[in-house]
């Protein structure tokens, strides 16, 4: 399907969804949103897929929300569309491994986006931040709790307090990126993880994703119990019984996502 607002293309089992707004910085309206949803409940169905890679343009993943479209928005309006939600959950909830891959500006909704992925591989002209403490507002879908998470209580009050910027090197520092490459290896480098990741056995990336994210639900106790729990199951698959095969038989595992 061809979409407005996104570059969707297909490399073997990897997806990559770039944002295509160039003019305003992939900034994050309406359309975009309701494709970027759409997209990914496609995906998330398409057996054929095995990772997906959000990615933007060179300057900018994403400048954040549309404030042009926002300015008007009142309250009520907002609350009972429960705007952004739909789209948020999409990525939020999206049940396979998804990179972000991340160059120029990822402020507000932006950022909020790329901490919603598994994990951020930034290139070296990264720069992160929750600026909408600048604009009346402050972070609205998820930038308080998840940058919090990612980074500490410090280095998130002090980004959405002052609304400052930080760049990769901060970004890796601090733990928000699993780690930072040279701009022109940005794409080449997510598409060897999301080929990596593509070539595991499905349901056993799934569940190792479930199981991570699990951990910012539960508590340490309830966490290793989910984890054993699922570990355990992943004996019924025949994909357990060929890597463990093909180590013991020195040759490449050989996954069938069952
Ligand atoms: N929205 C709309 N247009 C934007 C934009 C944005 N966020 N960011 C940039 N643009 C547009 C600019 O207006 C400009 O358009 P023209 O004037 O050429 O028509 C074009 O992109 C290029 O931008 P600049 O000329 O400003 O480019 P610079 O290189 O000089 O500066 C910049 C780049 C990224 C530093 C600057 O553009 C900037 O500060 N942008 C705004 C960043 C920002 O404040 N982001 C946070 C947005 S608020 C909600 C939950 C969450 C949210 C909303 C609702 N609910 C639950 C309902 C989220 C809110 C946000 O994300």
């Amino acid at each position: 399907m061809a979409y407005k607002t996104l570059e969707v293309t297909t490399e073997g089992a990897v997806c990559t969804i770039k944002l295509n707004r160039p003019k305003a910085l992939n900034a994050l309206c309406a359309e975009l949103t309701q494709e970027l949803s759409e997209a990914l409940t496609k995906l998330d169905k398409d057996d054929k897929i095995g990772c997906v890679i959000l990615t933007g343009s060179d300057k900018a993943f994403a400048a954040g929300a549309d404030i042009k479209e926002m300015q008007s928005w009142e309250y009520l309006d907002i609350y009972k569309n429960d705007l952004f939600a739909k789209y948020a959950e999409s990525v939020a909830r999206f049940r396979k491994p998804i990179i972000a891959a991340v160059a120029g500006y990822a402020l507000g909704g932006g950022c909020e986006i790329a901490m919603m992925c598994d994990f951020i591989i930034a290139a070296d002209n990264a720069k992160f931040g929750q600026p909408e403490i600048n604009l009346g507002v402050m972070p609205g879908i998820g930038g308080t709790q998840r940058l919090a998470r990612a980074v500490g209580k410090s280095k998130a009050m002090d980004l959405c307090l002052t609304g400052r910027m930080m760049d990769a090197e901060e970004a890796e520092r601090s733990g928000l990126v699993s780690r930072i490459v040279p701009l022109d290896e940005l794409m080449e480098t997510a598409m060897d993880a999301a080929k990596k990741i593509a070539g595991q056995s499905q349901p056993i990336a799934m569940m190792t994703k479930e199981t991570i994210d699990a951990s910012f639900e539960m508590s340490l106790t309830q966490g290793i119990q989910f984890e054993r729990r699922l570990f355990q199951s992943m004996f019924t698959t025949n994909d357990q019984k060929e890597g463990m095969a093909a180590f013991v038989e020195k040759r490449a595992a050989h996954f069938k996502n069952k």
